[in-house]
């Protein structure tokens, strides 16, 4: 199984160390086609060898060739949200991770398309109970 885990670089890095325990996670299912999206060592700036023209090329024939995508949410990301539209286009399953923050509300575009599976977790294993029930629906049809 091709995964697509899309997370936030530019949007902000605060959550990577999240990004990486779900990549982790998900490689037990198949393989991670973005696993630097959880590199605790890249930055915002992200990637300095590539073009943004490169990462973007890249990106989305990565996405198109992928078999699922899993999104974590929690912090808001012009580059996800380009990402989980294309998906749905494309007619991919999207599991949406987030974890409620109080004064936060994740975009209504996220979790008001019924396309998207959104769950809110608050830790770790509560990520996993929702990955592994969303894969083992994938992994049926
Ligand atoms: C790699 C690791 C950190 O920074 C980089 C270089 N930049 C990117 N490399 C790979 N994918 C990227 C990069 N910048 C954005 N993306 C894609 O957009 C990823 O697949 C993320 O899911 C999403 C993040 O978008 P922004 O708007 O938060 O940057």
């Amino acid at each position: 199984m091709k995964i697509y885990f899309a997370g936030a670089i530019r949007g902000g890095r605060e959550d990577a160390e999240f990004y990486f325990n779900i990549i982790h996670y998900l490689e037990k299912f198949g393989v991670v086609l973005t696993e630097h999206v959880g590199s605790t060592e890249l930055s915002e700036k992200g990637e300095v060898s590539r073009t943004d023209n490169d990462i973007f090329q890249r990106d989305l024939s990565w996405l198109q060739s992928a078999d699922v995508v899993v999104a974590e949410v929690s912090t808001p990301s012009l580059g996800v949200g380009y990402e989980l539209g294309i998906a749905e286009k494309l007619k991919i399953p999207v599991l949406c991770l987030y974890r409620p923050i109080t004064g936060k509300r994740l975009s209504a575009m996220i979790n008001g398309n019924e396309k998207f599976q959104c769950q809110a977790y608050q830790g770790f294993d509560e990520a996993k109970i929702h990955i592994n029930n969303f894969l083992k629906q994938e992994q049926k049809t």
